[in-house]
Order: C-alpha cells, then structure tokens, then sequence
C-alpha cells in the first residue's frame, strides 16, 4: 500500500478479514450473495454513495444476486489506505 510499512500495510489488511487479495495485481476483493436483484441493486445503491463521499470507486460486477467488488486506488498504481476505508464502510453495510 502506497506509504505505508509492510507491517502497516498488514495491520490495515487484517481490519478487512472478509476481504481477499487479488493474484495478479495489487488490489482486495469481496465477493457478496443476496436474495435477489433487488436487495443486490440496493446494496449497490448504497456503496455508490459512499463511493461518492469517499470520491473513491469500486470496480464491480453483479449477476442477478452476485456483487464482486475489487478495491484498487487507480492513482496510486495499487492498494492504498482509501481501498480499506472504503472495504470497510462496505463491510459495514454489507452482510
Ligand atoms: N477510485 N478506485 C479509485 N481509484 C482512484 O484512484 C480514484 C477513484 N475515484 C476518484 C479518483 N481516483 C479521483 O481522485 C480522480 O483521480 C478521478
């Protein structure tokens, strides 16, 4: 994660522990199930906003009830502290 320690970066990763690291580039991912379209569009609905306030955007794809997200701050080339303040304000909403 730009500036930050190795041991930061892990102590910033471990406060997002439904998140996973993606394989082949420097980015975290969640994958999230709902009942149906609805309450997935719903939760949508919901981090777009966040996403706005934050000014900070998920790349995402939903399949009926399926959200993937995955978190990578562009401008930074990888992970950064907005990628796990957004995480987790996701997580606080999510499931
Ligand atoms: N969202 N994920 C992500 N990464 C960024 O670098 C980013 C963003 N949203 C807005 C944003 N950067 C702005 O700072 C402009 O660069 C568009």
């Amino acid at each position: 994660m730009t500036g930050l320690s190795i041991s930061e970066r892990a102590e910033a990763l471990a406060t997002v522990p439904d998140w996973r690291l993606v394989d082949d580039r420097d980015a975290i991912e969640r994958r999230f199930t709902f009942n149906d379209f609805d309450d997935a569009f719903a939760f949508m609905s919901s981090i777009a906003a966040l996403a706005k306030e934050q000014d900070h955007h998920p790349e995402w794809f939903n399949c009926y009830n399926r959200v993937h997200i995955v978190l990578s701050t562009h401008d930074a080339g990888g992970l950064s502290t907005r990628d796990i303040c957004l995480a987790r304000s996701i997580d606080a909403i999510g499931q």
